[in-house]
């Protein structure tokens, strides 16, 4: 009875950890990226600010080669981005095509 209680709260203790999101922020100043690359987990979340004065317009290039626009982001907006699977992920700005960099993301 005790071993099986035991294994309930081991189990339990895992799936919380295993579920926990991490939540990252990517900044836009000045028409950059403030990082150059990424790695995030599968299910983390991606907050892309823009202390810019400008607007940005965020495209997501999978690692399939399929580009996802996030719409434009006004000074000031907040864009959001989960990845949905592992491997490398291109975010560039329709805008700006110097504004580039990479997200990894590890299963
Ligand atoms: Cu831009």
């Amino acid at each position: 009875m005790r071993k099986v209680l035991l294994s309930c709260v081991l189990l339990s203790g895992f799936i919380s950890a295993g579920s926990q999101a991490g939540d990252f922020t990517v900044d836009q100043n000045k028409e950059r990226f403030n990082m150059d690359s990424l790695t995030v987990k599968v299910g983390d979340n991606i907050s892309f600010t823009n202390s810019d004065t400008v607007k940005h317009n965020l495209t997501v290039v999978t690692p399939e080669e399929e580009s996802n626009n996030l719409g434009t982001e006004p000074p000031g907006a907040v864009v959001k981005y989960s990845p949905p699977k592992k491997g490398t992920y291109d975010i560039r700005c329709k805008i700006h095509p110097t504004m580039k960099m990479k997200i990894k993301v590890e299963g």
